[in-house]
């Protein structure tokens, strides 16, 4: 993971560090009642950590994802091969669509799916139309300037969004309530409701406050590392 993509300027991540960052990850979503399991390094692919890029998960579909970064391209066979145990069919984005699940937002029976740099039209139609046929709404949101759409937008539940910069003022999503997130604590819009938690980074009192002021309880985590190569919390797991 130390020769993952990197924007955010940070500096390269302390893998040492990043493992005890992960095993602590591991837990806490144990802790809120999971089960957790833990796939192989995939040592071809540095930026594989982030398995919430590689497919789209919902109670009856599972599609697997085409990533947009060319160095990415390859990490969704170990995911499929992981995921064939609990889904009896495989959905696909297929070329020229690329899609990364950071792009890809549930709430409730709406599917957000964003239009990035990593996710083109062809992808996102792909997987609209999949989860179309299995009966979710789908809405597609143009993307500015983020990474990915929960790189500034989360859902916490309970129609209500923890929401960052372009996302504040976006008209897809003024039926919901939106929790609003400083700019100076961005990061901290990638926070993670599960079950009756909500998992934020360390280090961003505000939104933390914020969170727990709308009745959430919340547990804090030190994901530093993980920062460093633009990845936020939930790009570490694959929830379904
Ligand atoms: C990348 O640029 O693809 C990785 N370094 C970070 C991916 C973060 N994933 C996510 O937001 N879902």
């Amino acid at each position: 993971m130390v020769h993952g993509l990197s924007a955010a300027g940070l500096g390269r991540p302390d893998y040492g560090k990043a493992l005890e960052q992960h095993a602590a990850y591991v837990e806490a979503l144990r802790g809120c009642g999971l089960a957790v399991i833990v796939l192989e390094a995939d040592e071809d692919y540095p930026d594989s950590v982030f398995v919430e890029d590689t497919a789209v998960l919902s109670e009856n579909t599972a599609v697997i994802t085409r990533p947009g970064a060319a160095s990415r391209r390859g990490e969704e066979k170990s995911m499929a091969l992981a995921l064939a145990e609990f889904y009896p069919k495989l959905g696909r984005v297929l070329a020229p669509g690329t899609l990364e699940g950071g792009d890809v937002m549930r709430a409730g029976d709406r599917f957000f799916i964003g239009l990035s740099g990593r996710t083109n039209p062809t992808g996102a139609q792909q997987l609209a139309a999949i989860l179309q046929r299995h009966g979710y709404e789908t809405v597609l949101v143009p993307l500015l300037k983020v990474l990915h759409l929960k790189t500034g937008v989360s859902c916490l539940g309970d129609n209500r969004l923890l929401a960052c910069g372009e996302f504040l003022a976006q008209p897809l999503f003024s039926s919901f309530d939106v929790i609003p997130v400083p700019a100076e604590e961005s990061y901290a819009a990638n926070s993670l409701r599960v079950n009756d938690r909500v998992l934020v980074p360390a280090g961003f009192p505000r939104t933390r406050q914020a969170i727990e002021h709308a009745g959430y309880e919340t547990i804090a985590l030190d994901v530093s590392e993980f920062r460093k190569l633009d990845g936020g919390l939930s790009c570490l797991s694959l929830r379904f």
